[in-house]
């Protein structure tokens, strides 16, 4: 294995003629940096935070978010999470949005509009137990799963899969 050392050792001295030691520090840092962010891109952006809250085109709103009869609601099975400690759109401290989410479409009576919503289950404690709703809207049986809302998405998550709740977020208007 003589031969193979060799042909080592002169690369790597060929290497070392080429180039300065300061370079090669600052080219193998500018890699790991990369390597290391270029992953987080494309990965759950079902956890992004709030991410109606800066959108000027946010529908206009009647109602009470607290309340299973909210427009929103049409198409959830689960607990609402303005009901445990989150938001419409925000999950409860403590808890993660669930990467992968149910989509359903709902009437809101305040523009006369149909909007696309995003129910994303929060995930990582138990069922918070309040405000219970169940309005099944377009909901299909089990065994499609992608488009049953009785389903714990928490399940394709990172860490800890319970369920704890609900959010309900506006992805955009349903043409
Ligand atoms: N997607 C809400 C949910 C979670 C657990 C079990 C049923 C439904």
């Amino acid at each position: 294995m003589k031969w193979l050392d060799d042909i080592a050792e002169e690369s790597t001295r060929a290497v070392a003629r080429r180039s300065s030691r300061r370079s090669l520090l600052g080219r193998l840092a500018a890699t790991l940096v990369g390597a290391s962010a270029l992953p987080l891109l494309p990965i759950e952006r079902g956890a992004a935070a709030e991410p109606e809250k800066t959108d000027p085109n946010a529908p206009k709103e009647t109602g009470d978010p607290t309340t299973c009869e909210y427009w929103r609601y049409c198409g959830i099975d689960g607990f609402l999470c303005t009901c445990c400690g989150g938001s419409l759109t925000s999950c409860p401290p403590g808890t993660l949005t669930a990467a992968v989410t149910w989509i359903g479409t709902c009437h809101n009576p305040a523009d006369g509009k149909d909007y696309i919503l995003s129910y994303n289950d929060c995930c990582g404690k138990s069922g918070c137990g309040r405000c219970l709703c169940n309005r099944n809207e377009g909901d299909t049986p089990l065994y499609q799963p992608f488009l049953s809302n009785d389903y714990n998405w928490c399940v394709g998550s990172k860490g800890d899969i319970a369920y704890h709740c609900t959010v309900s977020r506006v992805v955009g208007l349903a043409k």
